[in-house]
């Protein structure tokens, strides 16, 4: 499918209209959306990011390939929610740190969550941790999942953590962490239930921790 590096270069060159049609035509020929997302734009956007560092690419060309890349996920949603073969009834909030606004793996994250038949409750970018632990009770969650994608963020993740045990409600919930910069040392570090480096294992981890069958 030589067309799909297309796919790739309108996400990187910050493209939303051929973003948007090359998926349009891939998904009307029943390409995996899991393809699409993996091995063509999260594949941008990691160049994009290298570009930004190396002072080719500033923000004005960031906000465009995020732009592209959400145009083209507006798309695959649907089907990623389509997926559910299960509706397991449970709830898990989503929702990117305090201070950062970065959002596209952390909505990646919940429409695959949604697929896997989670009710999701996403409290969108710079989530403080009151917000997170008002969510956890008022829709009675058994999941908190945290994205971060700086560096300078990701201490929020563990001021949260921190805030649920002073509130005597970490062991309710589950709580993953996620995100380019974490990792699994990070996440142990700061006591939380576990972490994945994309949004599907991501999915199967949450199940399994919740002993959630497949
Ligand atoms: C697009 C982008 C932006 C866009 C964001 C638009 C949006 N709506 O999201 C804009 C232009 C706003 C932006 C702003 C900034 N950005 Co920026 N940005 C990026 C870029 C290029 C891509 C991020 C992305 O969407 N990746 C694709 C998604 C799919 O990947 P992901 O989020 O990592 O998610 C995957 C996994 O991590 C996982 N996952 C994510 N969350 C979770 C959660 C859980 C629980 C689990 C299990 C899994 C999981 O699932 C996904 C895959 O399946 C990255 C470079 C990079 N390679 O990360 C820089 C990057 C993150 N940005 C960076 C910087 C510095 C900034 C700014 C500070 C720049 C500035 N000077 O203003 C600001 C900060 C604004 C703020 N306060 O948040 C740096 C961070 C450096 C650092 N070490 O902290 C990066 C790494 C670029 C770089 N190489 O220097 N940025």
């Amino acid at each position: 499918m030589d067309y799909l590096e297309k796919l790739h270069d309108a996400v990187l060159n910050g493209d939303p209209a051929t973003a948007i049609s090359i998926t349009e035509k891939a998904l009307a020929e029943n390409i995996d959306p899991h393809v699409l997302i993996n091995d063509y734009m999260v594949r941008a956007m990691d160049e994009v990011g290298r570009r930004f560092e190396k002072f080719e690419y500033f923000i004005p060309q960031l906000l465009m390939s995020a732009k592209a890349m959400k145009g083209a996920m507006a798309l695959i949603k649907p089907l990623l929610v389509g997926d559910s073969v299960q509706d397991i009834s449970v709830c898990a909030i989503t929702g990117t740190v305090k201070g950062d606004v970065h959002d596209i793996g952390k909505n990646l994250l919940g429409a695959l969550l949604e697929g896997g038949g989670f009710r999701v409750v996403d409290l969108g970018t710079n989530v403080s941790p009151e917000q997170f632990i008002e969510a956890v009770q008022k829709h009675e969650a058994k999941l908190v999942c945290m994205s971060a994608l700086l560096t300078t963020t990701m201490p929020g993740m563990k001021t949260t953590i921190d805030v649920f045990k002073e509130a005597e409600i970490r062991d309710q919930v589950i709580m993953l962490v996620g995100g380019a910069p974490v990792t699994h040392h990070f996440a142990e570090e700061i006591g939380a239930d576990g972490y994945r480096d994309n949004a599907s294992a991501g999915v199967v981890l949450a199940k399994e921790l919740l002993g959630i069958r497949k």
